[in-house]
């Protein structure tokens, strides 16, 4: 059986949306977020070091990172569904660009802002004004054109027609 820890708002709802759609058996643990510093439980640690969320136990295996939860899914209890085979190469290769794409590239940035556009709110209001410059910064001359220049392409995989792309639903749409 497989079990998927899930921490409350977090990746791991794109692991349950895959198996759904895969229409697998699981269980569900739901870990709820530190009131204060909103991370995860220390329990966590328990099922993976990393102490994040998702982890996914199947028997005796223990699978962490969202991508890689995926693929073990996929390559285990697939069977061919929710990726382009490897026969298509083009569509292959654009199958594992985006996989990795969310957490390597976006994710960062998307990271990065909501932590910088915290930092003032959070600071002591001593160096609430000072937070605020840093805040500010960083987000004009380094985060603002970032996501600009990556939303075309983030645009065109949202579309159903380049993410259905004749294959069914691809992963990328689980990202
Ligand atoms: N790259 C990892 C990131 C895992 C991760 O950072 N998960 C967040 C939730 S979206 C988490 O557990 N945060 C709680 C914490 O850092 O304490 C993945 O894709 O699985």
């Amino acid at each position: 059986m497989i079990h998927v820890h899930h921490l409350e708002k977090s990746r791991s709802h794109r692991i349950l949306w895959l198996l759904e759609v895969l229409e697998l058996d699981y269980e569900l643990v739901v870990y709820q977020r530190d009131g204060k510093t909103q991370q995860a439980p220390a329990s966590l640690k328990k099922i993976h070091p990393l102490g994040k969320s998702p982890v996914i136990t199947d028997g005796d295996l223990t699978v962490a990172e969202s991508g890689a939860i995926i693929d073990y899914l996929l390559q285990r209890y697939g069977q061919g569904r929710c990726q382009p085979s490897s026969d298509d190469s083009r569509a292959w290769v654009d199958y594992r660009y985006w996989l990795h794409y969310a957490e390597g590239s976006l994710m960062p940035l998307l990271v990065m802002q909501l932590v910088f556009g915290q930092l003032p709110k959070q600071s002591p209001w001593l160096i609430k004004p000072l937070a605020k410059g840093i805040s500010d910064t960083v987000g004009k001359r380094f985060l603002a054109p970032q996501p600009n220049s990556i939303s075309p392409l983030l645009t065109n995989i949202c579309q159903p027609t380049a993410v259905l792309r004749g294959h069914g639903l691809a992963v990328p749409i689980f990202k």
